[in-house]
């Protein structure tokens, strides 16, 4: 067992009630041995990213305490999502029931086959970055800089707030 660690995981669904699904996994991150889920963003709703026509999404992004080392905990997040119906299938940008990402492991950066961490495209991405500053307004992410920073870089007019926020699962 390690230390406990700060991880933060990016959630995104387009497929099949995606507000639920959002919320679902909120819960079950709460729920992987070791780790508690510390705090939440709202859920928000955003235009697609990447090619094709697909629906809009739904992202949120949460921070984690956990025990686990980055591999063991990807391994959970992937397990996560094949209890949601996640097929990753040979299409890289298709839509999807739910997407969990490991964006950052404390102040690790790694670099393996299976996982990077900082995500490789957090910084560009303000339906990770919107939430994330609403969560973590301090935060710096290794080797690119502020939060705040970087989202006057990206376009994020088109990441919404959703109307009713999600507890859900996480209230004592
Ligand atoms: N676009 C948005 N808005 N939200 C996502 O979570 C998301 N996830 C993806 C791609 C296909 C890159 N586009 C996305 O994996």
């Amino acid at each position: 067992m390690n230390d406990p660690t700060t991880a933060y995981v990016a959630l995104g669904s387009n497929l099949d009630h995606p507000v639920e699904q959002v919320r679902r996994a909120l819960a079950e991150l709460n729920q992987i041995g070791g780790t508690r889920v510390m705090r939440h963003s709202a859920l928000y709703r955003s235009a697609p990213v990447g090619p094709g026509d697909q629906p809009d999404y739904v992202n949120a992004v949460a921070c984690l305490i956990t025990t686990l080392g980055p591999l063991a905990l990807l391994l959970e997040l992937q397990s996560i999502e094949r209890r949601h119906g996640r097929v990753r299938g040979a299409e890289r940008w298709a839509a999807r029931t739910l997407d969990l990402d490991l964006l950052l492991f404390d102040d690790f950066s790694l670099n393996t086959p299976q996982l990077t961490v900082p995500h490789p495209r957090l910084h560009e991405r303000g339906f990770v970055l919107v939430p994330l500053r609403e969560i973590a307004p301090e935060l710096h992410v290794p080797g690119h800089g502020p939060v705040t920073e970087l989202l006057t870089r990206v376009r994020s007019d088109d990441v919404q707030r959703l109307a009713e926020t999600a507890r859900a699962g996480l209230e004592p």
